[in-house]
C-alpha cells in the first residue's frame, strides 16, 4: 500500500490556477503579450521565473529585459496574484478534497505538499487546510522546479518517506512529468487533451477518494 500522498496545490486543492492565469494575462497585456488558455497549459506548475521566461519567449521579447527589469516583472505578477488570493477561504477548497484529507489521516497515510508556489503555505492557511499536512516542501529549497522531480522527492522526504511509496496528484503537464520522473505514482486532474492518456486521470476532484487511490495503486 502507498504510505503517503503528495499534493500539488494550484488546480488540485483549489482553483488558484485560474488566478495565476489572470495575473499572467494582466502582466502580458501591459507588455504587449497576449496569452490564451492553450498557452497557459505550458505555465501550469512551472515556477514564477520559468513561467516569465516562457511568457517573454512566447511574445518574442526574451531579449528585451535586463535582470532588474525581469525581477520587477516577476514581482509585479506576484503582486497581482497575491491581491487575488486575499479572500480565499475554506469555501474555495475543491469538492472532495476535505473528505479525502480526512480519510487519509484516519488511515495514517502521510500528507505532504509538493507545490511550486511560494504562496502555498499562505493558501493552506486561508483554506484551513494546514492542520492536515504532515509536511510541506518549500520550493525555495529545490534547485530545479517541475518538470524536474526534486519537489516531489523533497515532499516525500519531509514526511519521512521514499517517493516510491507515494502517490502524487497533479493538474499540470509539468507536474505529471515531475511525478513520473520521481518514481511516485501519478494521478492527474484534468482532460486527456491536456494531460495525455498514459496515466490515470479524473475529471473532477470529487472522484478523488481513498478507494480510488487504492485501486490505482493496485493496478
Ligand atoms: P508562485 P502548483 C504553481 O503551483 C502554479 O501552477 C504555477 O502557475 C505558478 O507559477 C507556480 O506555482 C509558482 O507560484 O508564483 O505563487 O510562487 O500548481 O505547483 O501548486
Ligand atoms: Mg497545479
Amino acid at each position: 500500500m502507498f504510505k503517503g500522498v503528495l499534493f500539488d496545490l494550484d488546480g488540485v486543492l483549489t482553483d488558484t490556477a485560474e488566478y495565476h492565469y489572470q495575473a499572467w494575462q494582466r502582466l502580458g497585456k501591459e507588455i504587449g503579450i497576449t496569452i490564451d488558455r492553450a498557452f497557459n497549459e505550458e505555465l501550469k506548475g512551472v515556477s514564477r521565473e520559468d513561467s516569465l521566461k516562457l511568457l517573454l519567449a512566447h511574445g518574442g521579447r526574451a531579449q528585451d529585459f535586463d535582470s532588474e527589469q525581469f525581477a520587477e516583472l516577476a514581482k509585479r505578477k506576484n503582486e497581482y496574484y497575491v491581491e487575488m488570493i486575499q479572500e480565499v477561504s475554506p469555501a474555495d477548497v475543491y469538492p472532495g478534497i476535505l473528505n479525502l484529507l480526512k480519510d487519509l489521516k484516519k488511515q495514517g497515510i502521510k500528507i505532504s505538499l509538493a507545490s511550486a508556489s511560494k504562496n502555498g503555505p499562505f493558501l493552506l492557511e486561508r483554506m484551513s487546510l494546514l492542520p492536515y499536512f504532515d509536511g510541506i516542501a518549500d520550493p525555495a529549497d529545490v534547485a530545479k522546479g517541475k518538470p524536474d522531480p526534486e519537489i516531489f522527492q523533497l515532499a516525500a522526504e519531509k514526511v519521512g518517506l521514499t517517493v516510491r511509496d507515494c502517490i502524487g496528484i497533479e493538474d499540470a503537464k509539468a507536474g505529471i512529468q515531475a511525478i513520473l520522473a520521481s518514481g511516485a505514482l501519478p494521478i492527474g486532474v484534468g482532460r486527456p487533451e491536456d494531460l495525455g492518456t498514459d496515466i490515470v486521470l479524473v475529471s473532477s476532484t470529487k472522484e478523488l477518494t481513498v478507494d480510488l487511490l487504492v485501486s490505482v495503486w493496485q493496478t
